[in-house]
């Protein structure tokens, strides 16, 4: 029943027949979960389209190999811990059987609220086990979710539900998040002005903030669940049906709907998660992102849930209401695996060890990162005061387009390397290439990192745009995956993710695009261009950096910075807000008009030392100023 890999040589072992026959390896692996229906075909790949499915023709409920598979060796069994925002307020355990009948449960209201199979719907929650609830429910009658990050501003909210013109959302009244009280429901309220396709918004209460409620349009989550049944016949899906859709930000345009399917989605995220994180059935795990991000969709619910572990959910964020707070939840629940990111370990190592010190972290086995690669002093850091020497660190590469870990550490079996991602999962075939695309094989070796070969949790396409999916992710190096990052095998063969070499930036974890913050920075009146850039960040890995030229004419820098950065968080959230602006009087271009990225990049780093080749510049003389303003600023 179990896929665990127990030791290096069986890693090893695996490995090898995943590569040389992926087929036969996957459908062994995939005989452990409940088939409706049996498929005919394990892969097929069209190189051309590209077109990938996996287990063709099967039939199959996502959610029945969460409930139905588990219920009779564990119903009672803790499926969610959930831990409030605030410590003093009581927390909430859901068994298996109970989260089953709440699923159902909603499953009926929601199509009650005319939601049918292959439906769009938003998921605009906090981190609550109704969110989980909205999840599930969507996969068990087959409808498509797509979870928007709460902190989302009203216009990108609306971007999504247009782009995938949803006709529900689900959302609640208010969010609670450290000491802030977040009125969300109005976010909606405005968002939906701008969008034709939403029947229905049901809201869940959790703050009891004041919300304007629309007529025949807002319905409150306690009532439409009042009168349904606890039980639902979960939808049968074909192994290719969408399971859900997540925005992501890319180098150019607007975020684009990743969209991932559902009987691959459910084999690698279950397998993954326990070869990963070594899961034992009496352990308690959790992850602390987002359910609007990934890591959230994959580690907190699906991966965890169909393993039939304990995951545990947290409301708040690391710091409220004192800086131990994550230390607490691990001692309180007896936390075995814990599942972070670089950014939150780098702001809580800035506190110092004294908010760690009331605390045992005795239950940890497993620690892991993700999001952003992990510096040496920060590993060590998590290593040393939270895995007190004795866990393995599990740093884990992986994107929203892969569904699923990709490279990382098998805990406890493959040799700690800090700061290392380290070999791939089985099924999953790396390759790091020069510019042109040839492999570079051996050790020592440096360029951009590809899959050559499909695995089961890879993004079937964008959602509505094949030809965008077909551009940005197989074009570069066609008829294989390119991941937009570089990556160094070592002289053991160890990878290290080096991070983007494309237009996106890493903030705290969160994918940006540069275009995306431009086009947002564009929207102030009184800017005419914008180039942004990422520059290192001591907490967040990379910070926003902007050079604007902008009409200066009656207002002074500081109040347009400030204007400037208001933009962006009303039109991108507060996430996207740039870290340092920039008034410049021109950027500097080269004679095909090309922003050059590069010196820009340089100076908002303060590392001007070599400015390379800069004699194709229309503009030389721009570089200057742009350096004696960015020391002063
Ligand atoms: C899971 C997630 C993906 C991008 C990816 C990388 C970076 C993620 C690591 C990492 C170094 C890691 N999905 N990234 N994990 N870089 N080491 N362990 O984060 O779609 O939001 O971001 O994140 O650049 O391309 S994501």
């Amino acid at each position: 029943m179990s896929n665990k890999i127990q030791s290096l040589s069986g890693y090893i072992h695996e490995y090898q027949k995943s590569v040389n026959e992926p087929e036969k390896f996957w459908a062994r692996i995939a005989e452990s979960f409940h088939w409706q229906k049996p498929w005919d075909n394990v892969l097929s790949w069209d190189k051309e389209g590209p077109h990938v499915k996996w287990f063709e023709n099967a039939k199959l409920n996502i959610t029945e190999n969460i409930f139905e598979r588990h219920l009779f060796t564990h119903g009672d069994k803790a499926a969610i811990i959930w831990e409030p925002n605030d410590p003093s307020e009581a927390n909430r355990i859901i068994s298996y059987r109970e989260l089953f009948e709440l699923t159902c449960q909603f499953s009926n209201a929601m199509q009650a609220q005319g939601v049918q199979k292959g439906d769009r719907v938003i998921i605009y929650m906090p981190m609550i086990p109704e969110a989980a609830v909205a999840m599930l429910a969507c996969a068990r009658i087959g409808a498509v979710h797509s979870v928007v990050f709460a902190g989302f501003s009203s216009s990108a909210l609306a971007d999504r539900i247009i782009d995938c013109e949803a006709k529900m959302v689900l959302t609640s009244d208010g969010n609670f998040r450290g000491a802030k009280n977040i009125p969300v429901k109005a976010v909606v309220d405005e968002a939906l002005e701008k969008t034709s396709t939403v029947e229905r918004v049901i809201v869940c209460k959790r703050t009891d903030a004041e919300v304007t409620m629309t007529p025949d349009r807002d319905f409150w989550w306690h009532d439409v669940i009042k009168e349904e049944s606890a039980i639902h016949a979960a939808e049968s899906l074909d192994a290719e049906d969408l399971l859900f859709i997540l925005y992501t930000s890319g180098s150019t345009g607007k975020p684009k709907g990743v969209v991932h399917s559902t009987a691959g989605y459910l084999v690698y995220t279950q397998y993954s998660f326990e070869n990963v994180f070594q899961y034992n059935q009496n352990d308690v795990y959790w992850c602390t992102a987002d359910i609007g991000w990934i890591t959230g969709h994959s580690y907190i619910i699906y991966g965890p849930l169909l393993s039939g572990a304990t995951t545990l959910m947290f409301e708040g964020v690391p710091t409220y209401p004192h800086p131990g707070r994550f230390w607490e939840i691990v001692d309180k629940y007896r936390v075995n695996q814990f599942y972070t990111s670089p950014t939150a370990i780098r702001a809580l190592q800035a506190k110092g060890l004294e908010p760690i010190a009331p605390f045992k972290l005795d239950s940890l086995k497993v620690i892991g990162s993700v999001g952003e690669p992990i510096n040496e002093e920060a590993w060590h850091w998590y290593h040393d005061h939270i895995g007190k020497g004795n866990c393995p660190l599990v740093d884990t590469w992986w994107q929203t387009e892969t569904g699923g870990i990709m490279i990382s550490p098998l805990a406890g079996i493959t040799p700690n390397k800090p700061a290392h991602a380290s070999l791939p999962l089985p099924g999953i075939q790396p390759i790091i290439v020069d510019a042109e695309g040839n492999e570079l094989k051996g050790n020592n070796v440096e360029g951009n990192l590809c899959i050559k070969f499909p695995w089961p949790s890879m993004l079937r396409t964008t959602y509505g745009d094949h030809k965008r999916f077909k551009e940005t992710y197989f074009s570069a190096y066609p008829g294989m995956y390119f991941t937009g990052d570089g990556a160094k095998r070592d002289h053991d063969g160890y990878i290290r993710i080096l991070g983007r070499v494309d237009d996106v930036i890493n903030v705290s974890g969160h994918r940006m695009g540069t275009a995306e913050v431009e086009n947002a920075i564009n929207e102030h009146p009184r800017v005419v261009e914008a180039a942004v850039v990422g520059f290192p960040h001591d907490i967040k890995g990379q910070g926003i950096y902007a050079y604007v030229i902008c009409d200066e004419e009656g207002i002074t820098q500081e109040v347009l910075i400030d204007e400037i950065k208001n933009t962006v968080r009303k039109i991108i959230g507060p996430i996207a807000k740039p870290d340092e602006i920039q008034v410049v009087s021109g950027l500097p271009k080269t004679r095909s008009g090309k922003i050059m990225r590069r010196i820009l990049r340089k100076v908002a780093s303060k590392d001007i030392s070599n400015l390379g080749d800069t004699s194709t510049l229309l503009n030389p003389e721009i570089i200057d100023e742009i350096i004696r303003g960015a020391q002063v600023s």
